[in-house]
């Protein structure tokens, strides 16, 4: 399998996050994405390439140009106003505060700015975040380019993740929405239905908002119910799409403790549905934060589960583009994603 990586992720390091006020150690470092990369380099089955530059137009072709443009020079702006080196906002755009009144525009201080276009605090900017963010879309492209090009299947090392980010906002350790980006550009380019299959544990609620009224991108996905579980208000099984988008939706919220078989029957679900859609191609969004010891989920997910679910994946018979978004068990990462990898290279069992 062709893995597309750039060490660019590496400029985004932010030490903190901050979770109920206190600044606690960044969970979304750039040891994941080394640990991934180590394992798999440890395979000969699998091979490395660096991306290649896209430019911002498929990046602004899902996001908000002015998102873009926030980001481009968010943390020299701040900084030159006296932010902290890990700035993280203080005020958000809460719809509360414009019920009724219409979008506001754009503050004109990076400070109002920074709470314009983010949504929580889990998420700080660092000096090279723009840079590493934007290496992460080429990578996710990069791996589009390979399946594009007749590969089976690809892998993007994308770091930081992307499933968080809606168009016009970035937030859960994410700030372009890399499978949102693949999934338009291949449905554009190709003219042909897409779907995205998001397995990581938590709904991916930016990809669900940016494809949620239209009907050439399927969107499903498993995760911690919203009920309980980060991001909190999106998520729900009763979102279904809007519009002609209507049906082009799936979420399968799942328990606290959700084990191996409950945790494949879902997928397999989800499967049918992306089957009965009809796509020509796959973006799957690979989280491995459904592992059972994984510090911010709460499923009960095995290590050898996640071969069963590549090989399940697979059986689809897709070209498939498959992209990096959470897992925090460190001692595991490398594995489970190695794991998910070759159990698609392996097929059903
Ligand atoms: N106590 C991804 O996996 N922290 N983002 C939630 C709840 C933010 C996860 C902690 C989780 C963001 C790509
Ligand atoms: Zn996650």
């Amino acid at each position: 399998m062709r893995v597309v990586y750039s060490a660019e992720h590496r400029r985004h390091e932010p030490s903190t996050e901050v979770e109920s006020g206190r600044a606690i150690p960044q969970r979304e470092t750039p040891e994941r994405a080394e640990l991934i990369r180590d394992r798999l380099a440890a395979d000969t089955r699998f091979s490395f390439e660096p991306p290649t530059a896209h430019g911002t137009g498929p990046i602004e072709a899902v996001h908000d140009p002015a998102m873009v443009a926030f980001l481009a020079t968010a943390w020299e702006e701040l900084h030159a106003a006296g932010e902290p080196p890990e700035p993280v906002p203080d005020t958000f755009l809460h719809v509360a505060v414009r019920e009724g009144m219409g979008h506001p525009p754009e503050p004109v201080t990076a400070h109002g700015r920074f709470g314009y276009w983010c949504f929580e605090t889990y998420t700080p900017l660092v000096a090279g975040t723009y840079v590493a963010a934007r290496a992460a879309v080429d990578v996710a492209l990069g791996a589009a380019d390979l399946v594009a090009g007749g590969e089976r299947v690809a892998y993007g090392l994308c770091r930081p993740p992307g499933h968080h980010a809606p168009r016009s906002g970035f937030g859960g350790y994410c700030f372009f929405n890399n499978a949102a980006i693949v999934a338009h550009r291949w449905a554009q380019a190709t003219g042909t239905k897409v779907a995205v299959l998001d397995v990581d544990y938590h709904h991916g609620n930016g990809t669900q908002q940016i494809f949620y009224a239209r009907d050439d991108v399927f969107y499903v996905s498993l995760h911690g119910d919203p009920a309980r579980a980060y991001p909190h208000f999106a998520g729900f099984a009763e979102e279904t799409g809007t519009g002609r988008g209507l049906g082009a939706t799936r979420n399968l919220p799942l328990e606290e403790g959700c084990s191996d078989e409950r945790f494949v029957a879902a997928l397999e679900d989800a499967l049918a549905a992306v089957d009965a859609f009809g796509p020509a191609a796959l973006v799957v969004s690979l989280g491995v934060d459904t592992y059972r010891l994984d510090p911010i989920g709460d499923f009960a997910v095995h290590t050898e589960t996640f071969a069963t679910c590549g090989g399940r994946v697979a059986a689809l018979g897709l070209p498939t583009v498959v992209l990096q978004e959470g897992g925090y068990h460190l001692d595991t990462l490398g594995e489970n994603v190695h794991g998910w990898l070759t159990g698609f290279l392996s097929g059903p069992r």
